[in-house]
């Protein structure tokens, strides 16, 4: 039993999102199906909650017109991204409806959950309690004069509304007041030796340390009833005959969960299954793939739910880190990311792109996946990964195998002749079935990385041994008749024998990362998808000789450089006009002492370590000469003087200083970074600059004259 997180259905989710809980549990979806284990993946719309109503404001419309329509664009972006789901249901749905309220009947009528009356933020003239998200206020840790009751979004810290400095209504924009009102509340106290135990104990190994170590610090706080009901009108209501449930709602983080079995429900009455193995008996196993701002919930809350209700929990909770992008926080709202329906249309859905660009996706995202520390998506990167390892590594191994199979052995697998079988062909057949245990032991741990990374360097061996074998060179080796020794043509065979056979593996053992890939690769081997099957992997005759093969597709193509430069652009407009729209006109905060300190501090960038800072690096130079670019009024075209050679350096400073006024003078240059056309000018480095409070540009120069060249650090 596999899912997902389920989405909000509040926006279009970003690619952060796809690498966090839905590639990886794909990944081990497919592999399990290879493996043709019973496994059922399941997923969903999160379709309640004020993430919804609040959308619902701002596009001023409905939450039910909401809900419809990011439903259809992240069912649709899912499948688009070979996102195998068995289902992918929603929460707004009858059954998801019926199903949570059952939950909390059966959790009430035990005596699991507590009724309490607590007072709460009210909003009097719109005559509404308020949710968290409903109020907004100033975040007493950043200055940040919009920050949410439940969290602050421009510095993350997670606050309560009591914290916020200020607070106000986002309905009416009154300030709110308290009223009593009463709620059902889970007693999570009441589980604390359970969880620590189950969690702490029992899962302390076989866990993502970092996921126990949220837990930890969760359990050791001490847990508190956490209130599972909410005065709100969009949700799943409290069921009917609850005294005092009137125009109440399930909690969303309540209903969520259990959405994950009412979509096992509706995926078993679609296919005339059972549903209740999967989640009642005990050797079913649950994991659960998420993010790591929803551990809480999935390790904690919903397994403490199960627990009371009697359902199997869950085995694993392989909960991801974040993934960066290009210097910053991934975030939707502040316009720093990569949306995946963007990724569709600027690549998949493009002449040069389809599948195979659905594939270079998944291999960059897997390659860089978050699992224990936060990791970091840049275009320099994906175009790193997609050309020197899935063009120049493994496309080129397959491509060539292919190439050459129709050169050299008219386009058949040719046979292999025992008697001269060398150490290198049993080393190449070793390799594979010692690369198909890493490969698995990886992919039960979890470790889709490491996994990943074992197919690739299996194709690397693959290049590396017809490299040795040359059998290109061999079949220059004419005798007088103009023709191929029966000998040599045996060795020729003999190595191209091996390469498809390797060729075939590939495909099994790429197939659950890259599955358009593997099918592809099938199509060319004129072999069915049950070829892909993980019991063929290892197997030294998966093609039979003689068989004839197509002649070989194009697996994957280069990424350029102007798409790497066009993306990091759009990347930065979007979030410059995020900027412009970001505070209505009026209410922008007020500029006291205190915020602008606090604002100082939150422009810092994220944390780094030495080492990055260490890649960096910064060299003195003299400016030599700067000239005026044509048609551009903010770029000086520079040459530089770094000591053992000079530089072009195009600078954006002419709105600043006259080209000669700066002739002679000393400055800091980045000189490791890469090459970047401006006006058709190459710039090949970039000048350290500060700027000030009225943004005028200073120079940073060494306090006196030095060499040329001398490093900074
Ligand atoms: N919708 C939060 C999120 O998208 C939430 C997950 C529910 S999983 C049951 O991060
Ligand atoms: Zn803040």
């Amino acid at each position: 039993m596999i899912t997902s997180a389920l989405p909000y259905a509040n926006g279009p989710k970003h690619i952060g999102h796809l690498a966090g809980a839905y590639l990886p549990a794909d990944i081990y979806v497919r592999y399990l199906r290879a493996k043709k284990e019973d496994v059922v993946y399941v997923c969903g719309s999160d379709e309640h909650g004020a993430a919804i109503t609040i959308q619902a404001m701002k596009e001023k419309t409905t939450p039910r017109a909401i809900v419809d329509k990011y439903h259809a664009m992240l069912k649709s972006n899912m499948a688009d991204l070979g996102i195998s789901f068995d289902i992918y249901h929603r929460t707004s749905s009858e059954l998801h409806h019926e199903t949570a309220q059952e939950f909390f009947t059966s959790l009430n009528d035990q005596g699991d959950l507590v009724k309490k009356e607590s007072e709460q933020f009210y909003d009097e003239e719109a005559r509404t309690f308020l949710a968290d998200r409903y109020i907004i206020g100033t975040c007493p840790v950043c200055a940040n004069d919009s920050a949410y009751g439940d969290q602050c979004e421009k510095c993350g810290t997670s606050l309560s509304p009591e914290q916020l400095i200020n607070p106000r209504s986002t309905l009416s924009g009154n300030p709110p007041v308290k009223r009593s009102t009463t709620h059902w509340y889970l007693p999570l106290d009441r589980h604390e030796d359970f969880l620590r135990k189950w969690i702490l104990e029992d899962h302390k190994n076989d866990w993502r340390p970092t996921v126990v170590g949220q837990c930890k610090s969760w359990i050791d706080q001490g847990l508190q009833p956490r209130a599972v009901t909410r005065d709100l009108d969009w949700g799943v209501s409290i069921p009917a005959g609850v005294q005092g449930g009137e125009g109440k709602v399930l909690y969303v983080w309540f209903d969520a969960p259990i959405g994950y079995i009412s979509a096992t429900k509706q995926w078993a009455l679609d296919k005339g299954k059972d549903w209740k193995p999967y989640w009642y008996q005990a050797d079913t196993k649950l994991v659960h793939f998420i993010g790591k701002d929803n551990i809480v919930f999935h390790c904690i809350i919903f397994p403490v739910m199960l627990k009371l209700h009697g359902n199997i929990l869950p085995d694993n909770v392989p909960g991801n880190e974040f993934m960066n992008l290009e210097g910053d926080k991934m975030s939707t709202s502040r316009g720093w990311s990569i949306e995946m329906d963007d990724y569709i249309n600027d690549f998949v859905k493009k002449e040069n792109g389809g599948d195979m660009m659905v594939d270079a996706l998944r291999y960059y995202l897997t390659q860089i996946a978050p699992e224990t520390k936060d990791s970091e998506f840049t275009w320099k990167g994906f175009q790193d990964a997609v050309n020197s390892e899935l063009v120049a590594i493994f496309g080129n191994f397959v491509n060539r195998t292919f190439v050459l199979m129709h050169k050299l052995c008219n386009g058949k697998v040719p046979p292999l002749h025992a008697g001269i079988l060398d150490d290198a062909d049993k080393a190449m057949f070793n390799e594979i079935l010692n690369s198909k245990l890493k490969i698995q032991n990886n992919l039960e741990a979890y470790k889709f990385r490491e996994a990943l990374y074992e197919v690739i360097d299996l194709s690397r061996k693959g290049n590396k041994y017809m490299q040795d074998k040359q059998p290109w060179i061999l079949a220059k080796q004419v005798g007088e008749d103009g023709k191929i020794s029966p000998e040599t043509q045996e060795q020729i065979n003999n190595s191209l024998h091996v390469c498809l056979q390797l060729t075939a593996n590939l495909a099994v053992f790429i197939n659950p990362f890259l599955p358009f890939t593997a099918k592809k690769m099938c199509g060319m081997m004129k072999v069915v998808d049950k070829m892909l099957e993980w019991e063929n992997g290892g197997k030294a005759k998966l093609l039979s000789v003689g068989y004839s093969l197509r002649v070989p597709e194009l697996l994957f193509r280069k990424i350029e450089d102007s798409e790497v430069s066009e993306q990091v652009e759009k990347l930065k407009t979007k979030k410059a006009a995020m900027e412009n729209n970001a505070v209505p006109a009026g209410e922008q905060p007020q500029t006291t002492n205190t915020s602008i300190e606090a604002s100082a501090k939150v422009d810092l960038k994220p944390q780094i370590e030495f080492d990055d800072f260490a890649k960096i690096d910064l060299k003195v130079g003299t400016i030599l000469a700067a000239e005026k670019v044509e048609k551009a009024d903010k770029l000086l075209k520079l040459q530089v003087d770094l000591g053992s050679e000079q530089r072009t350096i195009v600078s954006g400073i002419a709105l600043h200083f006259k080209p000669e006024e700066i002739v002679g003078k000393q400055v800091v240059v980045v000189a490791n970074l890469s090459p970047r056309k401006m006006r058709g000018i190459e710039s090949q480095g970039m000048i350290l600059m500060a700027e000030d409070a009225n943004g005028k540009l200073h120079f940073v120069s060494p306090s006196s004259l030095i060499n040329a060249g001398s490093g900074v650090s």
